[in-house]
């Protein structure tokens, strides 16, 4: 039974407001918007402390949303949602804010891969479950995380790599050398190992495919563009460009495009993205995205349904997949209009 100390509303809550009031930093408090007195029941909230990465892409946002929309109050939580603004420092200082306000879960989406022993240990000893959501630390000791919620990113990368062989494989350029140059996200971050191996897997089984250049997109589209951008400076003998998620990708469409080139199965360069949020499944039905290989960023209602266990003293698993699919020309249509993100 996860023992863990419930904070009472009223107190917290109060604390919370207090400090939004003196936050006004001189502000005229008349012109500050009087928070209306939130009715406080008497029943204690179960408070969930979430670190989040940041907000640098659309699934990001969605990721953040997804967290938002389940932990309410009308739901019988207290959520204290921090973005840490692509800094692993602000989300160790975050989850030690948890760990001091004894909240009763601590849920985050680790940076990069390392670093995170020593605060899960803090965690630990004040007996407070840490739920990873999205990407995954690389720890000594399992057992400082309950459970993790996530994609199969390794999957992911093969996927990219089985389209790549079957579109070449129909189109008769199985013997033709291909160049591939692959936009990776932020280093060290989970979705860009299990990515990155996944498609060199499939990458290694043919020796016409060379894979001419990593350059590090950030996850973001102006960093997309820009190193993108740097390449097409240099050479203009790309086949494919892989970029690990649609926010590069919308930079490096950009940047083809400066270079006099065209994406696209009919143009110069094919490219393949990761996420498949809306505007890029746009793209996809307008060929210039040739494949979108999703990655689910709906992980709140996952999330819930582990504390709702948890909190009925059940055991959960060690890692829960969300299940996902790739968009293609062919399909694309039938998705496009029910993506909320
Ligand atoms: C994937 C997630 C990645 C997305 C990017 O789970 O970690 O981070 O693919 C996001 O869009 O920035």
């Amino acid at each position: 039974m996860v023992m863990h100390t419930r904070i009472v509303t009223t107190v917290y809550i109060g604390l919370c407001l207090l400090l939004i009031l003196l936050c006004g930093c001189g502000k005229n408090f008349s012109t500050v918007k009087e928070e209306k007195e939130i009715p406080v029941s008497n029943q204690s909230l179960i408070v969930v402390g979430v670190s989040q990465v940041g907000s640098e892409s659309v699934w990001r946002t969605a990721n953040s949303n997804s967290i938002q929309k389940v932990f309410t109050k009308e739901k019988g939580y207290f959520l204290d949602f921090q973005n840490a603004r692509q800094k692993q420092e602000n989300q160790i200082k975050a989850i030690r804010g948890f760990i001091s306000q004894q909240v009763d879960y601590i849920v985050f989406s680790p940076i990069m891969e390392d670093g995170w022993d020593t605060v899960l240990q803090e965690a630990k000893e004040a007996n407070i479950p840490v739920i990873l959501m999205d990407r995954q630390v690389n720890v000594k000791d399992e057992s400082l995380y309950t459970t993790w919620v996530g994609s199969n990113f390794f999957e992911e990368g093969q996927k990219a790599g089985r389209w790549l062989e079957e579109y070449l494989e129909k189109s008769g350029r199985t013997q033709e050398e291909i160049k591939i140059l692959v936009l990776v996200g932020t280093e060290g971050a989970t979705s860009v190992i299990g990515r990155t191996k996944g498609f060199h897997e499939i990458a290694s089984r043919h020796d016409n495919w060379q894979i001419v250049s990593e350059v590090n997109g950030e996850y973001t589209t102006s960093k997309g563009k820009e190193v993108t951008k740097q390449v097409l400076r240099t050479r203009k003998d790309i086949d494919v460009i892989v970029s690990q998620n649609d926010d590069m990708t919308f930079g490096a469409l950009e940047a083809i495009e400066e270079a006099g080139l065209q994406a696209g199965e009919n143009g110069d360069i094919l490219v393949i993205s990761f996420d498949a949020v809306k505007a890029a499944l746009k793209l996809v039905k307008d060929g210039k995205i040739s494949v979108d290989i999703e990655c689910n960023p709906e992980q709140g209602e996952y999330i819930e349904s582990v504390i709702s266990t948890l909190e009925r003293g059940e055991q959960v698993e060690k890692a829960y997949y969300v299940p996902e699919k790739i968009f293609t020309k062919e399909n694309v249509e039938e998705f496009i209009d029910e993506r909320t993100y």
